[in-house]
């Protein structure tokens, strides 16, 4: 059965030297455990397979000491080599519906979109979840293509609430790019907080960080920290 998944904190790892430093990802990301991260996507762009895989089965232990899901950017091989819970696919990776049939419909399947047209794609082709970027301008992605901001989230989580059918209703969001403790409940204010007001009917499920928490030098501590902060402001109506 799929697991039901807490997208609130939503870590995307990264093991570059200019993030991760000299550290052990393995660590690191155990660290981000321990602060309370919700879920772990392990994303590499290494093409070394059986780093990836080696990694990604020492990622997926921990993970499940925490009973946090894992899921694998880019590779539903690594994924399907692992167990793990399930893949991260952009645009440009295998298509959704391929990878719900060699996957099944037990393991989640989230996709990167920026734009209405794109999530409309996802949601038919049967993803679980979506991850709606990017944010803010970020240095961990630079060739990041869209910048929406706040409105362009905004249009998207507008565009998913007002279509009819189960799917576009019930599909999980998170948002990334440039989210970190500054920012945050500015973040929640604007795309998290409850609202009865019809004319927003869906919000976000959760925020996808990666440098906030990777490159933090306490990792758990600043982990805690973004799990702790409330939203500072009533909820945007
Ligand atoms: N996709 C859009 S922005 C991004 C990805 C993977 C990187 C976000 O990194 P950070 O450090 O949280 O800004
Ligand atoms: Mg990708």
């Amino acid at each position: 059965m799929k697991p039901q998944v807490d997208y609130s904190l939503y870590l995307v790892t990264d093991s570059t030297a200019a993030i991760l430093g000299d550290r052990n990802l393995v660590e690191v990301v155990e660290q981000a455990l321990l602060g309370g991260v919700t879920v772990v996507q392990y994303r590499d762009k290494s093409n070394d397979t059986g780093v990836l895989i080696s990694t990604a089965k020492q990622l997926h232990k921990i993970c499940q000491q925490h009973s946090v899901p894992l899921i694998i950017n880019d590779r539903v091989d690594v994924a399907l080599a692992v167990g793990c819970e399930g893949v991260h696919l952009g645009q440009d990776d295998m298509g959704i519906t391929n990878a719900r049939q060699i996957l099944g419909d037990d393991k989640i399947i989230g996709a990167t979109v920026s734009s209405i047209d794109e999530a409309k794609v996802a949601v038919e082709a049967g993803a679980d979840y979506l991850g709606i970027g990017t944010l803010y301008a970020t240095a961990t992605k630079k060739n990041t293509k869209d910048i929406i901001g706040i409105n362009g989230i905004r249009k998207i989580l507008y565009y998913l609430g007002h279509q009819a059918g189960e799917a576009s209703q019930s599909i999980k969001t998170v948002c990334i790019g440039g989210i970190n403790a500054s920012n945050l409940k500015l973040v929640h204010h604007r795309l998290y907080a409850p609202s009865s007001n019809s004319e927003r009917p869906k919000t976000i499920d959760g925020v996808a960080i990666v440098s906030a928490i990777i490159a933090a030098k306490d990792v758990r501590e600043a982990t805690a920290n973004l799990k702790s902060l409330p939203p500072a402001l009533p909820p945007f109506e």
